[in-house]
């Protein structure tokens, strides 16, 4: 391909691609939410990136989901930077082809062109596979020096530190949460669902806690935050490290949430920690409450039969609990579905997502299901949690949507928030993010002019000949729910 002329001072653009199935990446149903953003979330992976360019490069930040408009390529850049999940990974590869075709230069990396290397090189001049911290910098300089390289493997690397995302290249006003901190990266687990483990691998690393205390201060200074979410698959998948930035943590008087496994709750001094260094919550990969399912995903580390106590230990330090929950196994049908959404009910878990099991590529559930012949779409748009591109055992794909659905609308419901959350002591952050996910459901359902669905819908299905709402094609419609699992 022809390279654009390199000018006085390089220039590079990275772009965060829009997904058209994800509600996460609509800005009017994000703001119907959240009453004012468009993005839930800033790209913490590009903005990192940004952050590993030398600095005699231009560099700037697209981030499509933000964006009512789909980005148009021009070739005023040296090089574009394009980052995906599986989700954005179409979008991404039509961008890169564009911006190929105007003689711009294309890296891409993130969660799926690490897995997916040879797909991403069809449209992409140069793949980082795993951390940019890492390979960025070499990419660059190869490129400035003509020798760019088509496979950048941060292994083949020392590894570099965690870096810190370049924020003032973003406005803080488009998004909720403007100051996610990534902690940690990796996880000690490995569940076969689970893109963590092939990706960053099971080495748990973390970060410098100076770099961690500089930018929440910073953040408290610059964008007086108060509340942060600490982005990572498993805050305390090393205990020992967690109490010491908790109590670095402490004196700072923030407050926080992040995602970790339930494992925490064998740990009194750690859960105290947690609470005296200000953990609002946590998201608790919980996956399902029977014991075959939990076998099935591959999760190990724990027996569902003790979720219960962990769930009322960890909350007795005040520290409310969203379960991550997961439908679609070969375990599950809808009796099992409706079990588990009334599982999340009886445990007053505070929050609750109940995404539809997704083979992503580089997961041992891909592998498997591929083994079998069981992978019905490589659509990777719908590669979102809200759809069904795999043959269930026990469900029919329209049935295991309606069930995600049903089971949305029951725990959000305004009688489960109510008996979840109670009405005094007043928990302000439960109900809101409770009502902000009540009223995205209510707003998709009346848009779409269809009924809210219910479990109850299964039992009435045959006798009175009911379609299931998803019986119009339109099961792969959008997501609900925020992140995957993880923990
Ligand atoms: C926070 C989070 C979110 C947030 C914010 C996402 C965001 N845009 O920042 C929210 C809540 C919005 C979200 C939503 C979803 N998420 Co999410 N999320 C995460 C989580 C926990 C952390 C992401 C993060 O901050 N990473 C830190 C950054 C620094 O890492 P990174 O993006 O990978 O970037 C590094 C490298 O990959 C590389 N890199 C990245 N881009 C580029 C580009 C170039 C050019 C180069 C050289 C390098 C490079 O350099 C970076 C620094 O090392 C991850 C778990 C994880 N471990 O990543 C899941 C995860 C990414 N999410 C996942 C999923 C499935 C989703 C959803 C589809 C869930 C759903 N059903 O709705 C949605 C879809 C979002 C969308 N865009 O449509 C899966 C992705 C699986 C997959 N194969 O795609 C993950 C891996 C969780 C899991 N364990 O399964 N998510
Ligand atoms: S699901 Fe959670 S615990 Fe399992 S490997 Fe992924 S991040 Fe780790």
């Amino acid at each position: 391909m022809i390279h654009a002329e390199p000018r006085a001072r390089a220039r590079i653009r990275f772009i965060n691609p829009n997904c058209p199935l994800s509600t996460v990446t609509m800005p009017g149903l994000i703001r119907h939410m959240t009453f004012s953003r468009k993005g839930i979330f800033m790209p913490v992976g590009v903005a990192v990136c940004a952050a590993a360019v030398p600095d005699d490069w231009t560099v700037e930040i697209v981030d499509e989901c933000i964006s009512e408009t789909p980005h148009q390529p021009k070739g005023d850049v040296d090089v574009v930077g394009i980052s995906a999940m599986t989700t954005q990974a179409r979008r991404a590869y039509a961008l890169a082809d564009a911006y190929r075709r105007l003689g711009v230069t294309v890296l891409m990396g993130g969660i799926h062109p690490s897995v997916m290397p040879d797909e991403a090189l069809g449209h992409c001049d140069a793949v980082c596979i795993g951390d940019g911290e890492t390979c960025l910098p070499r990419m660059l300089g190869d490129w400035q020096r003509g020798r760019l390289k088509a496979r950048y493997d941060w292994v083949d690397y020392p590894a570099a530190p965690i870096g810190t995302p370049r924020k003032d290249l973003l406005d803080p006003a488009d998004y909720l949460v403007f100051n996610p901190i990534q902690t940690t990266r990796g996880c000690p687990h490995n569940c076969s669902f689970c893109t963590t483990p092939g990706v960053f691998g099971r080495k748990f690393r973390q970060r410098a806690i100076p770099d961690i205390i500089d930018e929440v201060c910073e953040a408290k200074e610059r964008f007086r935050t108060r509340v942060f979410i600490f982005s990572d698959d498993d805050f305390a998948g090393n205990h020992g490290w967690a109490i010491e930035l908790c109590a670095a943590l402490e004196p700072l008087k923030v407050r926080w949430a992040s995602q970790c496994d339930i494992l925490i709750s064998n740990n009194d001094k750690l859960l105290s920690a947690m609470q005296r260094s200000g953990c609002l919550g946590l998201i608790l990969g919980l996956e399902s409450p029977d014991p075959a399912t939990l076998a099935e995903a591959g999760k190990r580390y724990v027996d569902p039969g003790t979720y219960a106590w962990r769930i009322r230990k960890i909350r007795s330090y005040n520290i409310s609990l969203w379960g991550a929950f997961i439908f679609g196994f070969d375990t599950d049908d809808w009796r099992a579905c409706m079990e588990t959404t009334r599982f999340a009910q009886r445990a007053d878990l505070s929050m609750s997502c109940f995404p539809i099991l997704t083979p992503y590529p580089g997961t041992g559930l891909w592998n498997t299901y591929r083994r079998q012949g069981r992978i019905l779409s490589e659509d990777w748009d719908r590669y979102n949690g809200a759809s069904v591109v795999y043959r269930p055992k026990r469900m029919t794909p329209d049935a295991l949507r309606h069930a995600q659905m049903a089971a949305f609308a029951e725990f959000y419901s305004f009688r489960s928030c109510s008996r979840r959350l109670g009405v005094w002591p007043l928990k302000k952050y439960g109900w809101l993010a409770n009502l902000a996910i009540w009223r995205g459901i209510h707003y998709y359902y009346h848009r779409k002019g269809r009924r809210i669905p219910a479990f109850s819908d299964f039992a009435g299905a045959g006798r009175r000949g009911f379609r299931l709402s998803c019986q119009d094609g339109e099961q792969d419609s959008v997501s609900v729910q925020t992140t995957g699992s993880g923990s």
